[in-house]
C-alpha cells in the first residue's frame, strides 16, 4: 500500500502525465510545492515499488500499476470534490479539505460516498430538502 505522500506523487504525476502527456521532476516539485531533490528521492522509490520507471534523461513513465492506481486515486480526488460540493461546502474550501481527508479514508467509506453523491444526483428533492436544512442552519 502507498503511504499518503506517495498517493499524492501517484497522483500528481497521472494527471500531468494525462494533461501534458510527460510528467518531468521539475513539473512534479513545482505542483506539489517540493525541492526538486525530494521528488528525484521518490520517484526513486516509487520506481523500486513498480509504479513507474525512471530514468534520469529520459523522463518517468507508469507501470501498469501505476496507471492503475493513479487513475483511482484521480477519481476519489475528484469524487470527494463533487461530495463536497454536493453537500454545500464552499468553492473556497473544497480543494484543500480534499487533500486533508482523501488520504485517510477507507476505500468502503469512498464506495459509500460514492452512493451519497449518486442519491443526490438522481433525487433532485431530496437536495433542495438539504438545501433547506442548511440555509436554516
Ligand atoms: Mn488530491
Amino acid at each position: 500500500m502507498p503511504t499518503p505522500s506517495m498517493e499524492d506523487y501517484i497522483e500528481k504525476i497521472y494527471s500531468l502525465i494525462e494533461n501534458k502527456g510527460y510528467a518531468r521532476v521539475s513539473d512534479i516539485a513545482e505542483e506539489l510545492l517540493v525541492h526538486p531533490s525530494s521528488v528525484t528521492k521518490m520517484v526513486q522509490k516509487l520506481d523500486k515499488d513498480e509504479y513507474l520507471v525512471y530514468e534520469k534523461y529520459r523522463g518517468l513513465i507508469l507501470t501498469p500499476k501505476g496507471k492503475t492506481v493513479g487513475k483511482r486515486l484521480l477519481e476519489r480526488h475528484a469524487l470527494l470534490e463533487c461530495f463536497l460540493s454536493v453537500i454545500g461546502v464552499e468553492e473556497a474550501h473544497i480543494y484543500e479539505d480534499v487533500e486533508g481527508i482523501e488520504h485517510h479514508l477507507s476505500w468502503n467509506s469512498i464506495d459509500r460516498i460514492g452512493d451519497v453523491v449518486q442519491f443526490f444526483q438522481e433525487n433532485p428533492d431530496a437536495l433542495d430538502k438539504l438545501q433547506s436544512i442548511r440555509k436554516n442552519n
